[in-house]
């Protein structure tokens, strides 16, 4: 009679591997957003008055995430997810404001967010994607502020 047992854990220890592998790939290596901070970008509105804006999404940061807005101006955000294979969110969150959004782009995706805010102050957002027992992206760096005055 065969023994079938050898081979399985052979497959096994190889499915072990590869899921390591692809952890180790996607999620340890890119921490090069980590903690860095752009230098603030002042939006002005365009000819029909809208102050637009691209923020790119890697694995983990965002760029640029200092950005000076103006009040009383509509605000048109263009989401960019660069990252391999991870989703990000955009999650904007002031109750007290009365503004939330909870955005989710796919890698390789991309939406826009259109804002109008009224009151100055500091907004912050960040991404709060968690994978497994890996740290929250916002932990990784995934955190920017928008600044209204
Ligand atoms: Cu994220």
């Amino acid at each position: 009679m065969e023994n079938i047992f050898p081979r399985w854990a052979c497959l096994s220890k190889c499915l072990l591997l590869l899921v390591g592998g692809f952890l180790f790939l996607v999620y340890l290596i890119p921490v090069s957003g980590f903690a860095e901070t752009s230098p603030p970008i002042s939006l002005v509105p365009d000819e029909d008055g809208v102050q637009r804006i691209t923020i790119v999404m890697e694995s983990y940061s965002f760029s640029p995430n200092d950005i000076i807005i103006q009040a009383d101006t509509p605000v048109s955000i263009r989401l960019e997810n660069h990252s391999f294979l991870i989703p990000h969110n955009f999650v904007i969150d002031n109750p007290a404001m009365g503004l939330h959004h909870e955005i989710e782009i796919s890698a390789g995706d991309s939406v826009n967010l259109q804002l109008f805010l009224t009151t100055p102050g500091t907004y912050t957002f960040y991404c709060d994607k968690q994978f497994l027992f890996f740290p929250m992206h916002r932990d990784e760096g995934m955190e920017g502020h928008l600044e209204v005055r």
